[in-house]
Formats: structure tokens, C-alpha cells, sequence
């Protein structure tokens, strides 16, 4: 079972459903800031109460975060992306210290409306050379810190700009076409998130010129710390995602091209593809109602 937001021809408004084996069941909240004002175990409820009405072929699925929904992500949570920051930049010891560290690094990724979805382009900064896809396990979280489902993540970043120095990273991290999440978010009481492989695979121009396989079970910190972070010391009233960080990072001679296709992938959870496009224009569709 996946939980969607989805659009119809028949109803230019965005709608909130479950999707079972094709069959989209539409649950009665105006979108998904709603629901996840909502405890889990009504969430539960409410999923299993929903009655069919549709079927997935009549529908348009959208990315599933809405209202003042915002996407926040973790970093050098694996040790490869530990090891891949210091490769890559000149102050080698901020990120070694932050793998160890208490507290975690959290940054703010995206608001709702900028985050591109499943089969959508994602983008490269038209000022940066070094670019990679960062495929991550994402957490969604409700208003009372409970983790009640789970994403794919492909956190888009410029290594080149935050390799010049890590006090860049908001112009490495957020961009136009920075953000893509999977379209159906896998329910927290349907799947356990302590092992799930997380797979890369970069395509050009049909040929496969990257893969890599990680799992869930190498993050150093577990899923509660992070949530536990981003409630800290901030509300977020229409919930939120958590991305949990990257354990897959290309080496140093990889550049991302303008028509590459990147999918990942997560065991039980999902999958996300997106064609590479570089500078903002292309994204236009996010601005325009
Ligand atoms: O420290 C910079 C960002 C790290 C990150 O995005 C990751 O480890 O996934
Ligand atoms: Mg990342």
C-alpha cells in the first residue's frame, strides 16, 4: 500500500488516496498537510476505511507534499559520504567531525511547491561542473514527530560548489529541480526500515554508466535521532520529510551529463526516475498555477 497525491481530469483539484494493487481509494482530507495532522494510528485507520473509487491508469500522481509541507535533509550520515566530502574539499575536518558528532548536520532542502516528482526532470546548476545524484531513504513525518512513512529521496548536489567551501552548501543543496521525491509514500506500519537496500543507477542514452547498491543498515544514526533534531527546537504544523542522507556517492571523475536518466530505487518502498536538465528555465512548470 502507497499513500499518493494525485490529480484527475475530472477534478482540477489535488487529492489524497490510497493505492492498492492499481485501485486508488480517496481519503476524505483536503491534502496531505491534513493528514498528517493526524496521529498515526488514525492514520492507519482512516487508510484501512477507505473505500475504492478509482483506478491508477485515470489518474496524474503528483509529488506527495503540500500546504506548508517542507523537505529537510541529513548529511554525512554514511561513512562513504563522510569520505567523499573530505576527497572533495579543502576542510577536510567538518565533515569528519560531524559524522562523529552529537547532534547531526540537518539543512533545510525544499519547500512543498519546489519539489519535483517521479518522471519529472531534475536539475543541474548551469555554474557547476561537479554534480551527482544523492539517492536517499526520506522519512514522512506528522506534527507529533511520528515517522509514518517512508520516501525515495534524490537529494541533487553540486560537489564543485560546495567542495570550494562547505559555508556554500544552501547553493550546493537548493536550486531549481534540486528536490524529487517518489510519488507513493510506503506506510511506517508496513515495512520495516532497518535493512532496505537503496540502489543508483545512472543511464546514458540507454546504457548503464553508473550503479551502486547501499542499505539503510549502514546509517550511523537511527531514524529517531534525526526526527527527534528537526522537532527540536522548530513546529512543523503540516508535517514534514526528513531525507536521511546518502550512502552512495559516484567518485570523483563522474559528471552527471544534460539528458542522463537517474533512478533509484528502495527495496519495499519505491522508486524514482528522473532525466537530468541543466539551469532554471526548465522549471518554470513549478511557478506557473
Ligand atoms: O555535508 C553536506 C551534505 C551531505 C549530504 O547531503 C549527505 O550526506 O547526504
Ligand atoms: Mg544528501
Amino acid at each position: 500500500m502507497h499513500i499518493v497525491r494525485y490529480r484527475s481530469d475530472s477534478d482540477p483539484r489535488p487529492r489524497i488516496a490510497v493505492v492498492d494493487g492499481g485501485v486508488l481509494s480517496t481519503l476524505p482530507v483536503a491534502g496531505m498537510f491534513e493528514l498528517l495532522n493526524h496521529r498515526i494510528e488514525d492514520i492507519e485507520r482512516m487508510c484501512a476505511d477507505a473505500v475504492p473509487d478509482r483506478v491508477l491508469g485515470e489518474v496524474r500522481l503528483l509529488a506527495p507534499v503540500d500546504g506548508a509541507m517542507e523537505v529537510w535533509a541529513a548529511g554525512v550520515t554514511y561513512l562513504r559520504s563522510r569520505d567523499a566530502r573530505v576527497e572533495e574539499s579543502d576542510l577536510k575536518t567538518v565533515y569528519e567531525l560531524v559524522y562523529d558528532a552529537e547532534r547531526p548536520e540537518l539543512f533545510f532542502k525544499s519547500p512543498a511547491w519546489r519539489v519535483v516528482a517521479d518522471g519529472e526532470p531534475v536539475g543541474i546548476r548551469s555554474d557547476s561542473e561537479l554534480n551527482v545524484p544523492e539517492p536517499e531513504l526520506a522519512l514522512v513525518v506528522n506534527r507529533f514527530e511520528e515517522i509514518v512513512g517512508y520516501l525515495v529521496c534524490n537529494d541533487m548536489s553540486s560537489r564543485s560548489v560546495e567542495g570550494e567551501n562547505p559555508l556554500y552548501l544552501p547553493q550546493a543543496k537548493m536550486y531549481a529541480g534540486a528536490c524529487a521525491l517518489s510519488s507513493g509514500i510506503r506506510p511506517a506500519w508496513e515495512v520495516d526500515p532497518s535493512d532496505l537496500a537503496i540502489r543508483l543507477t545512472v543511464t546514458r542514452e540507454g546504457a548503464v554508466i553508473w550503479d551502486g547498491t547501499t542499505s539503510t543498515r549502514q546509517i550511523r544514526r537511527p531514524l529517531t535521532e534525526l526526527t527527534a533534531y528537526l522537532f527540536h527546537s522548530e513546529n512543523h504544523p503540516h508535517g514534514a520529510v526528513l531525507s536521511t542522507g546518502t550512502g552512495l556517492v559516484p567518485e570523483l571523475d563522474f559528471l552527471l551529463h544534460v539528458g542522463d536518466l537517474i533512478t533509484v530505487s528502495i527495496d519495499e518502498v519505491g522508486e524514482l526516475r528522473n532525466p537530468v536538465v541543466a539551469g532554471k528555465d526548465h522549471f518554470r512548470f513549478l511557478t506557473t498555477p
